[in-house]
Formats: C-alpha cells, structure tokens, sequence
C-alpha cells in the first residue's frame, strides 16, 4: 500500500489529504483543512502565502509515515524569487485590480489570433501574462515560481516549473511543449525567468532538513510533481468508463469542457474563448472558465450567511426563471458586495432584482446551469467529439440543486462526485510516480469508479423552458 499526502490548495479552502493507494484501494482522508481566499492590503489584493505554507507543514505533521507528497493550488498566480532565492513581496491574487485594462493594452501589440495560435488559451484578464505586464518586481526578480512550485522549492530547495500549470500562464507553447521566447520576449520577461519545465511524476526533490524537523518526516521523503494545477489534478479523477463525456470541475470555479488528445486551436475555439490546458500524461483540456460558485461564496460572505443546505432549500422553493444573470459578467470578478451588484446587473438588463436570498441563489444556479449548457454545446461543436454523460466533480458535486439543474439545462445525465477530485488526481499521480501499477489514466480512472460512490440526476422538467430561459439569457449578454 503507497501512503501519501496530497497538499490541494483551492481558492476558497486548502487541505492536506492522506492518500492510501493499492490493489483495488483508493483511500482518502482528511488531515487538515484550513481558509484560503483575498486579503486586501492597501492597494493590493494578496494570498496569505504564509499562512498556506504554514498550514501546510501543520497538515503534514499529523500524516504520520507517507512515501511522498504532492502540491496543487489554483492557477496562474505566482511568486518571484531574487537572485538568492528570497520570495519578492507577497503573492498577488489573480482578482486583483493591478490587471485592469492590461490584456486589452497588450493586445494592441500581440494580436489575439497570434497568441491563442502560440498558447491555445482563452482570454482572461488575470492570465499570468497579464499579471507580468503590470508586475513592479520583474527587474529585481530572477526567478518565477508558479504557487505550487513555490511551496515545493521551500520544502526541497528545487526550482523547476510543473507543465500543467505552466500552460495557464500564457507563455507556453502548447504545441511545442515549452515556453514561448518569441511571446516572451514581446511582453519584456525575461526568459531566465522561467524555469525548466517538470512532468507530473517527476519527482521534484526530497525535504530540506529544516522541514523535515519540523514536520516529523524523514529527509529522504520525496516531493513529487503532480498534476500541480488543481483542475488538471481533477479532471485525473474524472470516473470516466469511456471518452464520451464532459467534465465540471465545480468549486469556486466551473471549468466546463471536454478532455482531447490534441489542442483545437481553430478561429472557432478562439472566437469562443476555449482553452487548451495541459493536462496528466499529455492530454489537453479544452474548457473555458465559468465565474462558477464564486458567486454564491460571495454573497455568503456579505449575508454572512454560513447556512448553504438552508440557503439551497430556499432556493429549491423559490419560483423558477424569475431572474437571470451572465454570471461571466467581468463586474462579477472582484470581491465584494455581491449581491448588490447582482442587484444593479439586473437592473441594467432590465430585470426586477430577485426580492429574497432564496430567490437570489435560484437566479445564481439557474444562470450557472444556463452557462454550462452554452459551453458544452459549444465544446462539443468545435471538438467535434458528442458526448454522453456529464460528470460533475469538486466541492459542488454535493449541490444537489445545481446539479438538478444542470442536468436539465444540459439534457445530459449527470454523474456527480467525487467531491476532493483535485486531491484524488494528486493522490494517484504520486501512487504511479512510485510504481504503483496505474499504467494510463483509464486505470486511475477505474480506481476512482470502483471505490467512490456517484449520484445520478436524470434530465427532468421541460427542455422547452430551458429553450426559452437561454434566449432571455442571451439577450442580457
Ligand atoms: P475550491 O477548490 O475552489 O476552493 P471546492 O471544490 O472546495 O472549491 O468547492 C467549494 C464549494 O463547494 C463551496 O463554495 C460550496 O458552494 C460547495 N459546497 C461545499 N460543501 C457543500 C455542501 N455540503 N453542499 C452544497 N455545496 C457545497
Ligand atoms: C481553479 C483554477 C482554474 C483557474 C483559476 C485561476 O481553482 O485553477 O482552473 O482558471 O483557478
């Protein structure tokens, strides 16, 4: 049996899991759970990369014996090191202001067409390009480290960048498999910056011995290389039978798309705005980012409302289609007072704002399902690859309501669970980086459907009003 501890850092909660993997054993617990999220300082809105360091040798104190150890987090925010490897200034969080106006700047100097023909990925605001367009530290730093890789050069010593998380940053070559000097050099970093790359598996080094002494471990105890963005460790636990399905990695996020073998890098994915991240063992996801929970997470916060099943039981009785939202509204981006601007998003669109939190939550999922439906149809067209099933995975699995809706909104079955994918793909990545025969993703894929149990939602209610609610939806866009 291989033990191993699996750090998965989401943008709402990072956890520490104990992972046990062996012969028809897919064993996950949890060791340590703790906050993540925005912390505003003066003008910058930052990660407590501390705190999330800290927490993680906590997490690791109480794993007991574990062969290995693996990290993924969020995407596209990184750290810069100087030339003696000291962190420059505290993370920026990708929802920061500091990018306002940069991607369209930038734009006017490397068209869209050519950068989504070099990268492969959709247009968002926060793309870690965009971040270094606006970055002060570049000129001191000589290094970056994305998050994950972060963390795993203050427990090893080691600097080198995981692939898959490298392909959110815009600087990647998605079909040369490496980073791009030509888009590089045209938006001012320096190359020598960007280190080289790893493949999940590979093992990234083995504990310094402060670390070691302060986690209990022994030095000897490697860090292995995950799939280090959190929706490629996903998508791994994705319990797929067969390669006719589509994914939602749900949590703060929604990546809504579809796993390929090759990137689609056609005037039709770009204009759609799909993305072609790298994924486990070569394969790239094509999917593009819907606001997702964030939402909700954000008006929980304002109402400080910490009861989610009470508000989602209001939402199940509130009327259906009173209200919609394009929950990718870039006004829905920023945190704060969520559900006011929902309110003035409404009324901009000509709507009466939703008079209730219940009737709030029900216009946030109904909006959310309509997104999805969009998306997935759009994928399918543009990959040319149909699908079967939709299986809904992360910590919004568990929102039977969403999922409800999703399912009819789709006209798909919904599979919903596991609900620690990230953590799960984290797990099984280390198992096989230490011989544990997973020879492919289909037999990890295997593992996950035999040991978790799934929930079913059939599409229910009419396809008519689904119809119907799209066309008012894509009136307000
Ligand atoms: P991230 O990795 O982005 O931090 P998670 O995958 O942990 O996100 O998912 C967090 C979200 O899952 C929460 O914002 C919440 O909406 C949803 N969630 C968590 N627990 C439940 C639950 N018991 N019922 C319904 N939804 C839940
Ligand atoms: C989900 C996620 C997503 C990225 C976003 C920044 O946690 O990694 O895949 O686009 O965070």
């Amino acid at each position: 049996m291989r033990r191993v501890a699996a750090v998965d850092l989401g943008a709402s909660s990072g956890r520490v899991m104990l992972g046990e993997v062996g012969d028809g054993v897919l064993n996950l617990s949890e060791l340590h759970r703790f906050w993540n999220g925005p912390v505003q300082l003066r003008d910058t809105l930052h990660w407590d990369i501390l705190h999330l360091y800290r927490s993680l040798l906590e997490g690791l104190r109480s794993a007991g014996t574990v062969h290995a150890l693996g990290i993924d987090s969020w995407a596209v925010d990184y750290g810069l090191l100087d030339g003696s490897g000291r962190l420059l200034g505290n993370p920026v969080h990708y929802r920061d202001t500091r990018t306002d106006g940069v991607m369209e700047k930038l734009l006017e100097r490397v068209p869209a067409a050519e950068l989504y023909a070099i990268t492969g990925l959709q247009q968002l605001p926060f793309n870690t390009i965009y971040q270094l367009a606006a970055e002060h530290l570049l000129d001191q730093a000589r290094t970056l480290l994305m998050i994950p890789d972060l963390l795993g050069y203050w427990l090893t010593g080691e600097i080198g960048a995981e692939r898959t998380n490298a392909s959110t940053t815009q600087l990647y070559d998605v079909r040369a498999g490496d980073w791009s000097p030509v888009l590089a050099e045209r938006v001012g970093v320096r190359l020598e910056l960007l280190p080289r790359l790893r493949e999940p598996g590979d093992v990234v080094g083995t504990l310094l011995p402060a670390v070691a002494e302060e986690t209990g471990l022994p030095t000897a105890t490697p860090v292995i290389a995950v799939g280090s963005h959190d929706t490629a460790s996903s998508v791994v636990a994705v319990p797929a039978a067969d390669e006719r399905f589509a994914y939602i990695s749900s949590g703060t996020w929604s990546l809504v798309g579809l796993e390929l073998d090759a990137p689609v890098l056609s005037a039709e994915a770009r204009e759609a705005n799909f993305t072609n991240e790298g994924g486990v063992d070569g394969r790239i996801r094509f999917l593009r980012n819907v606001m997702g929970l964030w939402i909700l997470q954000e008006c929980q916060r304002a109402w400080a409302a910490d009861d989610l099943p009470r508000l989602l039981r209001d939402a199940a009785d509130a009327p259906p289609f009173a209200v919609l939202i394009d929950p990718d509204a870039p006004e829905f981006l920023a945190p704060g007072n969520m559900p006011r601007r929902i309110d003035e998003h409404c009324r901009a669109t000509g709507q009466e704002p939703p008079r209730s939190r219940g009737a709030t939550v029900r216009c946030v999922l109904e909006s959310l399902a309509l997104a999805y439906r969009r998306t997935l149809r759009l994928a399918q067209t543009i990959a040319d690859r149909p699908v079967d099933v939709l299986h809904v995975i992360g910590g919004g699995s568990q929102n039977e309501l969403l999922c409800q809706l999703t399912a009819d909104a789709c006209g798909l079955p919904v599979l919903a669970g596991p609900v620690e994918a990230s953590a799960l793909g984290n797990v099984l990545v280390q198992a096989r980086a230490l011989g544990e025969p997973l020879p492919d993703l289909d037999a990890m894929r295997a593992l996950v459907r035999t040991t978790h149990q799934l929930r079913r939602y059939e599409p229910q209610g009419k396809p008519a009003d689904w119809d119907a609610a799209e066309s008012r939806m894509f009136g307000i866009r």
